[in-house]
């Protein structure tokens, strides 16, 4: 089965700042050890970054279309992006939402709504980079 982990804005820039919230390895780092968890779990990862939200509208369109399985960081556009909440509504492979931190346990109330919860089968968050490899094996279940 094919995985897109798909991430959205800032998480470019990943290990480069702020890492006692999101950790020390990079985008790079996380898109490499995706694909070996993914190889492991009999999974073809393809991991993605933008900070353009249509350009994440239009993968999670073609996501939708191919029937592809997606784990979804959508970053800050969690909180309020209904383009995204509508893109979600139209997958079908399962989607499992994951994020470094925990947006429940941070203080700002902006983090504690996410349009992407409603159509996750399962949400993983505050356990760093491992939460990739929780949610890809999350996908290999079924
Ligand atoms: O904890 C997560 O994974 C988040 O999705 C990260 C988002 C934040 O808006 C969400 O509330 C929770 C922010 C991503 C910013 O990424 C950076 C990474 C390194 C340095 C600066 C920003």
């Amino acid at each position: 089965m094919r995985a897109l982990v798909l991430n959205g804005p800032n998480l470019g820039r990943l290990g480069r700042r702020q890492p006692e919230i999101y950790g020390t390895t990079t985008h790079a780092e996380l898109a490499e050890r995706c694909v070996a968890w993914g190889a492991e779990l009999g999974l073809d990862v393809e991991v993605r970054q933008t900070n353009h939200e249509g350009e994440m509208l239009d993968w999670l369109n073609a996501a939708a279309d191919d029937g592809d399985a997606v784990v979804l960081n959508a970053a800050a556009w969690t909180h309020y992006s209904y383009a995204i909440f509508d893109a979600c509504a139209q997958l079908t492979g399962p989607l499992v939402e994951v994020h470094l931190s925990d947006p429940h346990q941070r203080p700002e109330e902006f983090r504690h709504t996410s349009v992407v919860t409603p159509y996750a089968v399962e949400v993983v968050a505050g356990h760093g980079v491992d939460g990739y490899r929780m949610a890809l094996e999350r996908v290999a279940r079924g």
